[in-house]
């Protein structure tokens, strides 16, 4: 079968930021001198004193230090708004487009900008929030998000995002585990035509935090909440007397940024710590060169702000590149199966950037939801979060590209900050299914999962690692030094573990063919499954649980759970769903398992572990091929498992 490849066209190459010629000599010198390479484009943003050291990074296990650009100053706030007061002042920085169409859209320009984000750093101030105090964001896709963080970055607070779908527990635990001094949330946030109860959520979570954390919250839709006197804040209010100007603060490179939780291969959620220089240079360069950005486009990243797409590609890289970036409300199918291509008509959107389950999604609703839109604005789509299969990406290149639009299919984590693997659409051919390149700077190697050695022929599956440090990647983990090394550092000596599986075909192209970890991806959104089996075990009626992905036609992934109850307690419909309630309350409704199955046991090794690995096998109908069974304790319950399993073909 030959492979269907896609080579940039000599317009689209003409006008790009690079064309085949310039990747390979930017990209040459990038690993040959990363100190000159970034160096020079450290320079891209703007530093209140300037770096004289570029780099400074070990991937020594036990000795891991990851510093970029450290004598520098700057402030990211006055990055992605003052410097561009003098020249764009009046232009719109971001485009609000409301959950309901029939609402009126909101163009706020970077002069606007530039005031709203003074007014909330002030009232940030008056609640005693100091430089290095951290503040959690839960709220929805509203302006009031961006606000506050570029609010936090202006006085120097740490912002920790928590996706407002997340459930109050959730929510505690983030503010409890980064020893929030505020929490900042609105009263409700509207989503396809429904509402979730922010605020009540935010006082549930509170009863599990200390006293001292203040709730700001912002009126959004008006619903009526309860108000604890002296601990919430109406933070519409405080804005509107509080003083329009108020200076950045100079803050260190390493300064931290930001902490964004993501899940491992263990329960415990890991804080994500990005700090300043390093993660706005990546993230506003990748901006630029991925989405072949010029100034005057309309950009629109449909992720939320509380996962990293929205922190790199909504935020932080557009706006220091003061760009037009598009800030959505709401879902792709309210009103109607059409409304993100009624977006793109509506404000002409230059770029397109979501992920492989809203695209497999909405082709699951037919062509004609596209078709009635003019999408003549479009230049180029993106995506990201998990591996994209060929039909969505020919959809996607087909119905709504009409064939016109370059693709990048972008590679990366919260942990790298940006895109680490993506074609740059004026200079690399894409093929359906890769994430094609590496970024510049970039050092991919794929490792022989048993040996640890790096596979050096071009063609190789394996491990993908990578060999060196960039701007963008984290730091470490917050309050905790020793997990970041052992979770990234410890399994490959010497190299950063992606917890991806890779593969590199005779061009040397990437293919990203999903975790080798415990960590399954829903719908793009990351998942470990020991925190799901945690939540459910947390359940009196449960004794023992194992979480396994299983493929999912939208989602990419589904939640496949085995549940040995406790003795005497029969399994039924209403037990079922308890628990699927009881998981959406533990953690939110993304952590939902799809397919519940009653296990009377699980297979276990003589010393008690679970193979998983069978597991898996059942959940993808797959258990023809079990693989050694040797070692289980007690065969038997395999077959039963086999016998009553939930997903049949
Ligand atoms: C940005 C983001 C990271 C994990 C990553 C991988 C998967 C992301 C992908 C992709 C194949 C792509 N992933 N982009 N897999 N192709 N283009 O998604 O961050 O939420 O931390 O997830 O998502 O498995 O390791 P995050």
């Amino acid at each position: 079968m030959t492979e269907a490849v896609y080579a940039p066209s000599a317009e689209f190459a003409a006008h790009a930021h690079a064309d085949k010629a310039t990747y390979e000599q930017m990209y040459a010198a990038s690993v040959a001198d990363p100190e000159s390479f970034w160096g020079e484009h450290g320079k891209r943003i703007d530093w209140i004193t300037p770096y004289t050291r570029v780099k400074n990074t070990s991937f020594e296990f036990g000795n891991v230090n990851i510093r970029w650009f450290e004598d520098g100053e700057l402030n990211v706030a006055a990055n992605c708004i003052d410097r561009h007061l003098e020249t764009r002042g009046d232009q719109t920085a971001i485009i609000w487009e409301p959950d309901d169409p029939a609402d009126e859209a909101l163009h706020i320009t970077y002069r606007q900008l530039h005031e709203n984000v003074c007014r909330m750093a002030n009232v940030l101030l008056s609640q005693g929030v100091m430089r290095g105090d951290r503040v959690v964001i839960y709220l929805p896709m509203i302006p009031e998000a961006a606000y506050a963080m570029l609010a936090c970055a202006r006085i120097g607070a740490v912002h920790s995002i928590v996706f407002a779908g997340f459930s109050p527990d959730a929510l505690a635990n983030r503010i409890n585990d980064c020893d929030a001094k505020v929490v900042i949330t609105a009263d409700e946030a509207p989503r396809g035509g429904r509402v979730t109860p922010l605020k009540s959520n935010t006082d549930a979570a509170l009863l599990h935090c200390s006293d001292k954390v203040r709730c700001l919250v912002v009126k959004h839709t008006g619903g009526q909440t309860t108000w604890v006197e002296g601990r919430d804040v109406d933070v519409k209010a405080l804005m509107a007397t509080a003083a329009p100007d108020c200076p950045p603060r100079p803050m260190g490179a390493e300064d931290p940024l930001f902490i964004l939780y993501t899940s491992g291969s263990t329960g415990k959620p890991k804080g994500v710590v990005h700090t300043s220089g390093g993660y706005l240079v990546y993230a506003a360069m990748t901006h630029q060169y991925t989405f072949d950005y010029h100034d005057g486009d309309i950009f629109w990243c449909t992720a939320d702000v509380g996962w990293v797409t929205g922190h790199s590609y909504i935020i932080y890289g557009p706006l220091a590149n003061g760009a037009t970036t598009l800030m959505f409300e709401g879902v792709p199918t309210y009103p109607d199966a059409g409304r993100f291509w009624a977006v793109c008509e509506k404000h002409k959107v230059n770029q397109f950037y979501t992920a492989p389950t809203a695209i497999r999604a909405l082709m699951g609703q037919g062509p004609e939801w596209v078709e009635k839109h003019d999408l003549s604005s479009l230049k180029l789509l993106g995506t990201v979060g998990e591996p994209i299969n060929p039909e969505a990406w020919n959809w996607y290149n087909e119905v709504v590209g009409k064939g016109r639009c370059p693709i990048v299919d972008t590679w990366w984590q919260t942990e790298t900050g940006g895109h680490l693997l993506t074609p740059l659409p004026g200079a690399t051919a894409t093929k359906p299914g890769s994430a094609t390149l590496p970024f510049f700077g970039v050092q991919p190697v794929i490792l022989d999962p048993q040996t640890g050695e790096e596979i050096t022929t071009t063609e190789a599956e394996g491990v993908l690692c990578l060999k060196d440090s960039w701007p963008g990647q984290m730091r470490t983990v917050y309050g905790d030094h020793e997990r970041f090394e052992k979770t990234y550092f410890s399994d490959y000596k010497g190299y950063y573990f992606s917890g991806d599986g890779c593969r590199r075909d005779a061009d040397g192209y990437y293919w990203i063919t999903g975790r080798v970890d415990d960590v399954i991806n829903v719908s793009g959104h990351r998942m470990g499954t020991a925190e799901v089996e945690s939540a459910l075990v947390a359940h009196p009626k449960v004794a023992e649980a194992a979480v396994v992905g299983y493929p999912h036609d939208i989602k990419g992934q589904g939640i496949y759970a085995y549940v040995t109850l406790m003795n005497g307690i029969e399994p039924s419909e209403e037990l079922r769903k308890e628990l699927e309630a009881w998981v959406r309350t533990e953690i939110g409704p993304i952590a939902k398992p799809d397919l519940i199955q009653w296990a009377p046991g699980l297979p276990k090794t003589r010393s008690g572990k679970i193979m998983r690995r069978i597991l898996r096998k059942i959940a993808e109908d797959d258990f023809g091929a079990l693989g050694d069974t040797s070692t289980l304790a007690e065969p038997a319950v395999v077959d039963d498992l086999i016998a009553n399993r939930m997903n049949r073909h």
